[in-house]
């Protein structure tokens, strides 16, 4: 049973819409055709949350038919401690007690790895503060030990701001530092640290860390070097639409040139613990908002991330009808950023089971892929006949429970 069936596209225009430009841009999306900005930020503004979803459903299903993926993995955060000062960010220097923090050793992040031997884990997602200490001959060695561990895992490590701080430290340039990670078994980029793109945004919000110029540069340089990418988008505080369609046109103008980006992830900013916790949250309705125009604008990204740990599970269960088609993965309970910042789920943990029931409990198929959309296993309707049950050897156990 759907909790939420969207409204049929071309159904809605059988009958017509009551508002003639509205009506002008929903025949554009059912007809494949690229949306401009001014389209984009005119959605925003005028179309109701039943069309945003009729739309953003009816791209989502031309691309991916009815499959939400998920996967199979665990995140290390080395640290919590960052020498920058994002105002929306718990780890800031300027929030963040040095008594509160954590400073991991290669000895303590192999130890994690090692956690997870026999288990049919496909990734290991590695993000977290920045400190001078943690090096790029540093974590060189870092994923040198953990491919001598695990051959078999993908890496998913550093965002742009990590990258650009451990070049710049290492005096090298951004293809020379990417070209050494990679060569110790770097596997792609996750999407953090694009936040909003907008200059006069940023310099509000994350003045002192990569900016726009810089982050575009490391994952085009990514990409030329074969490396596929994620974009996140942080939304949701003193940005304008106007700059959420800026932000996106970016991301799409730099995909046309080089196709590397496989997901889009927009962060619903959280205003716990930080210094802009004077900043209202968005509201449900908003978030679903902002991942439906997503869907639609951003023709060229394939996939479409709800990190459900930041937005609780019925939220995003509720996404998936609004052009939601991946809900990352089964993750455990040692990602703090956004338990800190106030999100939804204070320990995310999610078996593979309860996963698979989260997404076809709102009646999408699901499907486990691997970092780069491979699909590792469909789960077709024959696990509801057997009762539901997955495979005990499929089930991903909470690391430290
Ligand atoms: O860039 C920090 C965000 C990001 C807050 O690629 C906050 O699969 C909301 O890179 N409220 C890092 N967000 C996370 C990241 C990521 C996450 C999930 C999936 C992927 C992927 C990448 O966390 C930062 C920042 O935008 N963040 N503080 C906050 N208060
Ligand atoms: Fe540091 Fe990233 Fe937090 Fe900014 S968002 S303070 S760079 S951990």
């Amino acid at each position: 049973m759907t909790m939420f069936e969207p409204a049929n596209l071309d159904n809605l225009l059988d009958f017509g819409l009551d508002h003639p430009e509205l009506e002008r841009i929903a025949r554009n999306v059912q007809r494949a055709e690229r949306l401009t900005p001014a389209e984009g930020l005119y959605l925003f503004q005028n179309a109701d949350l039943g069309l945003l979803g009729a739309m953003a459903n009816a791209v989502r299903e031309r691309l991916h038919g009815d499959v939400t993926y998920f996967n199979r993995n665990f995140h290390i955060e080395p640290t919590n401690l960052c020498v920058f000062d994002c105002k929306f960010c718990s780890y800031s220097r300027l929030i963040k007690q040095k008594d509160e923090g954590w400073i991991m050793d290669k000895d303590q992040i192999l130890h994690i790895v090692r956690r997870y031997e026999g288990q049919p884990v496909t990734e290991v997602h590695i993000v977290g503060g920045v400190l001078p200490q943690m090096n790029l001959a540093w974590f060189g060695e870092v994923l040198e030990g953990i491919k001598a561990l695990r051959p078999d895992l993908h890496i998913k490590g550093f965002t742009a701001v990590e990258l650009e701080y451990m070049f710049r430290k290492a005096k090298v340039s951004i293809e020379e530092g990417l070209r050494f990670l990679m060569s110790k078994g770097l596997g792609s980029l996750p999407g953090g640290g694009a936040e909003i793109f907008d200059e006069t945004v940023r310099q509000e919000i994350c003045a002192d860390k990569c900016n726009t110029a810089t982050w575009l540069e490391i994952h085009e340089t990514a990409h030329k070097l074969g490396m596929k990418s994620n974009a996140t988008m942080l939304y949701g505080h003193i940005e304008t639409y106007a700059h959420r369609i800026d932000h996106m046109q970016r991301l799409r103008e730099l995909q046309d040139r080089t196709g590397g980006f496989n997901t889009f992830i927009p962060l619903k900013f959280r205003n716990q613990g930080n210094q802009m916790s004077h900043v209202a949250e968005t509201t449900l309705i908003e978030d679903l908002k902002t991942y439906a125009v997503a869907r639609v604008f951003l023709d060229n990204i394939p996939h479409l991330k709800a990190y459900w740990p930041m937005l609780g599970r019925e939220s995003a269960q509720l996404t998936q009808a609004f052009g939601v088609n991946d809900l990352d993965g089964t993750i455990d309970d040692s990602t703090k950023i956004y338990s800190m910042a106030g999100s939804e789920e204070q320990n995310p943990s999610l078996s593979t089971e309860e996963l698979v029931e989260l997404i076809r409990a709102v009646g999408r198929r699901p499907a486990e892929r691997d970092t780069l959309y491979g699909t590792v296993r469909d789960y077709a309707d024959d696990l509801v006949e057997q009762g539901s049950k997955a495979p005990s050897n499929q089930t991903v156990q909470t690391a430290g429970a």
